[in-house]
């Protein structure tokens, strides 16, 4: 049995992160199908015997279990002692990062996407709305990518996984406009370059 499993699924951007982490850092992982598009996370069991939440990235270690991929990334740096902040101000940066990321730069995405992708709705207005915000949150992105290789500094931190949890899904949503936010487009090969990097539905075939 591998040390680490991961309740996920490969559409899932928020288990991608953590699938990216425990593939980078070297750690001995399997991951556990969950079977999102079936509801099983909207059923009362599940969330009494998984997560209270409703939602999927799980991780299990031994008798740990968390979930939140923020948490699990940075439970993951402590244990493996790579990709966290080497500072108290350096792992400050990193949560704050992650909890833009998780507001909106993720947030919005991955709900835009579920819409575009998943609810095939087209071009409503709730869709125009959500893109405004993804597009406003990916300038600010941009911006910071612009005075450095990785969101934190010059080496890629758990900040980074956080934010590439959608970036690489191949779905269209109108925002991956060629030359449009070039310091990301930029960011994106860099991370495409770390050893052992494998695409979401590579790295999620289970
Ligand atoms: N903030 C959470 C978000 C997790 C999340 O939204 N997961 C989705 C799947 S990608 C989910 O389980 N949604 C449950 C639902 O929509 O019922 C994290 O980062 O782990």
């Amino acid at each position: 049995m591998a040390e680490f499993k991961l309740h996920a699924f490969e559409q899932s951007g928020h288990a991608y992160r953590v699938a990216l982490m425990l593939q980078l850092a070297g750690c001995d992982w399997e991951g556990v199908r969950v079977p999102f598009f079936d509801g099983v996370t909207r059923t009362e069991t599940w969330r009494e015997t998984h997560n209270e939440m409703g939602e999927a990235p799980i991780l299990e270690h031994g008798e740990t279990k968390l979930t939140q991929s923020g948490v699990i990334l940075d439970y993951l740096a402590d244990i493996t002692g790579q990709f966290g902040g080497r500072s108290p101000e350096e792992r400050r940066e990193i949560w704050r990062w992650i909890l833009f990321d998780n507001h909106k730069f993720t947030s919005y995405y991955s709900t835009l996407r579920f819409l575009l992708a998943f609810q095939k709705t087209g071009e409503t207005e709730v869709v125009q709305f959500l893109r405004g915000r993804v597009l406003a949150a990916y300038g600010i992105v941009d911006k910071q990518l612009g005075h450095a290789d990785f969101i934190v500094g010059e080496r890629p931190t758990i900040a980074d996984f956080s934010m590439a949890g959608y970036v690489f899904y191949p779905e269209e949503t109108g925002v991956d406009v060629p030359g449009q936010f070039p310091a990301i487009e930029a960011w994106k090969e860099r991370i495409r370059a770390l050893p052992g990097w494998q695409a979401p539905y590579d790295l999620m075939r289970f």
